[in-house]
């Protein structure tokens, strides 16, 4: 059932474009999150089908010699098909009771990651907006869930949002003039560091729901320890795709995970 919202929490959101709720996951939740990210970097278990492990630039490009696979892994992106971190974060109860109250009832997944900015490289992600990755619309029926596993703090690296940026339009993106920039972490063109950046500090559990035009992205770990986000995008089962636009494809199904199909929808 839909979480609701306070008046409050949903001004704040329409006004913000994103939304903090503290203390969402608990300690055992995110220790099962963090092993399953062990054990598939570290081999011991096996990547799902179309799971994609991305290695940090600085590493792939032997500008930094990681210690461990940890060390070296930016993220695991696509994990529909993980037997542990699908049905354990994108889809339990607890998380679509609240995706439900800003993308309605018929709620598909149609993007997941387990994010891990590991000490020792740059990392930084340029502020961008994920509605460039999506081909359909309504962007108010798409949003993203991002979970914080470990304290995530200036400097390691938090989320950093421009508050209000939502309203604007999906900006053109380019890669960042930066010398390691990680694959495909564009950024919006023209926007660059924004002087009205909020950093969204979080303790481990936390989760933050944003709105795919907010402008967002994040720092440097300038720490020794890691610091990782479990995050899925969802949309709801009505949006349309744009003219012309096509699916992904199987790499990136779009699956029903609550309520109904619509005809026509995504
Ligand atoms: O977790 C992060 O560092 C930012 C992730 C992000 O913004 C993204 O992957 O779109």
């Amino acid at each position: 059932m839909a979480h609701q919202l306070t008046g409050e929490q949903r001004q704040f959101y329409d006004e913000n474009g994103y939304l903090v709720v503290p203390g969402l996951f608990d300690a055992s939740e995110l220790a099962l999150y963090r092993q399953r990210f062990s054990d598939i970097v570290s081999g011991a278990v096996e990547a799902a089908p179309e799971m994609l492990l991305m290695r940090d630039v600085m590493v792939a490009k032997g500008a930094v010699a990681a210690q461990s696979d940890e060390a070296a892994t930016a993220k695991v992106q696509d994990f529909h098909n993980d037997p542990v971190l699908y049905p354990a974060y994108s889809t339990c109860a607890k998380l679509l009771d609240w995706v439900e109250a800003f993308v309605g009832p018929d709620i598909k997944t149609i993007h997941s990651m387990l994010i891990n900015k590991p000490p020792n490289v740059d990392g930084r992600h340029p502020l961008h907006q994920d509605l460039l990755y999506f081909p359909f619309r309504p962007a108010d029926q798409i949003v993203a869930s991002w979970t914080a596993i470990d304290p995530c703090t200036r400097e390691n690296g938090c989320l950093v949002v421009v508050p209000g940026s939502h309203k604007g339009e999906l900006l053109p993106h380019e890669n960042p003039d930066w010398e390691f920039v990680n694959f495909a972490y564009f950024g919006a063109k023209g926007v660059g560091s924004h002087p009205e950046r909020v950093h969204l500090e979080m303790n481990p559990g936390d989760t933050v729901f944003f709105h795919p035009v907010l402008l967002h992205g994040s720092g440097q770990n300038r720490t020794q320890d890691y610091r990782k986000a479990i995050s899925c995008h969802y949309a709801s089962a009505a949006c349309q795709f744009l003219p012309g636009a096509k699916p992904v494809g199987q790499m990136r199904p779009y699956v029903l995970v609550r309520g109904s199909e619509h005809a026509g929808g995504i």
